[in-house]
């Protein structure tokens, strides 16, 4: 047995959602990672995203590649779809799931190992598909599965646990997510979960591909003084820029705010999201200055976080290919073999 599964008793009085579901609900096995992991709290932030917006937990498909990171889907929304594949290779399973039935919520799950090195070229092209998916990197800097050797993320002059200094440049995932033409950028911490779980809802109602990286202190072999990725470091250095309130459908504005501090995104299924604005010059809207924005403030050291660029009205992959609305896995023998004639009639166009 690889997982121990949760009790299924909780106490009647924990509160259910629309669709009468408590948070226990949407949990999965019990976690085997260390005490501490920053990933367990990602795990969490899910859950509580789920559970909020009312999700049949039967329309989700969680995919994940290999890590500590990549077993988190294990202990989350044990009723939903889920499928642990390569290392690297989460980004294509999950593009060839989405082609074939459009209808679940993707949710990919991988690690800065996962993503950053052997899966780089896979997270590229995932992103600048347009697959329609919640892309999750648990970013600790580290692997932290294998014991701890240097990620492709962790930062040029940080120390390892022994003492070895990383003499290479980072990637920065976000900076590739933006360039690579992700629709909804955002970047969280693990130990932050009032920001998380906001960020984790909005990117799930995203119709495109929404990336957040978490930063996600390892325990176990990165969270010492001289990591760039430990828990002291990120909360000494976070540059929050903005903090996101999710509505489905508009609800009034109860808070009172000064000029400028609040900005509205009306998304494409109508869904209101509400940002504080922590940052006067931070706009979410354009791409390219977030770009500059967040080069200026890694230069400095800082980590920024919250929702860094959305577009409310995206293309997915579907959208680019043009397929018909019915899920390609839905569709019957007279849809998909249409015989010789049809296909006599194409081909003549393509002579
Ligand atoms: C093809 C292949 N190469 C190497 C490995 C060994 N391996 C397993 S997990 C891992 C790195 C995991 O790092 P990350 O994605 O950052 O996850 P973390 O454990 O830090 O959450 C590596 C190199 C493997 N499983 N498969
Ligand atoms: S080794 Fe690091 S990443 Fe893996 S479970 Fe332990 S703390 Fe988490
Ligand atoms: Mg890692």
């Amino acid at each position: 047995m690889t997982y121990l599964a949760k009790p299924k008793l909780h106490h009647p009085s924990l509160p259910t959602n629309r669709l009468g579901y408590t948070r226990r609900d949407y949990e999965g096995a019990v976690s085997t990672l260390c005490a501490g992991c920053g990933h367990d709290s990602i795990s969490a932030a899910i859950v509580q995203a789920c559970f909020e917006l009312d999700i049949e937990p039967h329309r989700v498909a969680k995919l994940s590649g290999i890590g500590c990171s990549s077993k988190t889907p294990t202990y989350f929304l044990g009723n939903s779809h889920g499928f642990n594949s390569v290392h690297g290779r989460m980004p294509s399973v999950l593009t060839g799931a989405n082609l074939a039935n459009c209808e679940l919520i993707y949710l990919g799950v991988s690690g800065d190992g996962d993503s950053a090195s052997i899966g780089f070229g896979q997270f590229a092209h995932s992103i600048r598909r347009g697959v329609n998916m919640v892309y999750i990197v648990e970013n600790n800097g580290v692997y932290g599965l294998t014991k701890g050797q240097f990620s492709a993320t962790a930062d040029r002059g940080s120390r390892s646990k022994r003492g070895a200094v990383n003499a290479d440049e980072p990637i920065d995932m976000v900076g590739t997510a933006l360039l690579m033409g992700a629709s909804y950028v955002a970047r969280g911490f693990s130990g932050d979960k009032a920001q998380l779980v906001p960020l984790i809802k909005a990117a799930i109602l995203h119709r495109g591909s929404a990336f957040i990286d978490v930063i996600s202190p390892c325990v176990a072999f990165n969270n010492h003084p001289g990591s760039t990725k430990s828990y002291d470091y990120i909360r000494e250095h976070n540059e929050a820029v903005n903090f996101l309130d999710v509505m489905i459908g508009r609800e009034p504005i109860t808070a009172q705010y000064g000029p400028g501090e609040l900005r509205e995104v009306v998304q494409h299924d109508g869904s209101v999201l509400r940002l504080r604005k922590l940052h006067e010059d931070y706009d979410p809207g354009n791409r390219i200055t977030a770009m500059n924005f967040l080069q200026e403030y890694a230069a400095k050291g800082e980590i920024v976080t919250g929702l860094l660029y959305v577009d409310p009205d995206p293309k997915d992959l579907h959208a680019h290919l043009e397929t018909v609305d019915t899920p390609l896995n839905a569709l019957g023998d007279t849809e998909l073999v249409p015989g010789s004639e049809v296909l006599e009639r194409i081909n003549a166009t393509l002579r």
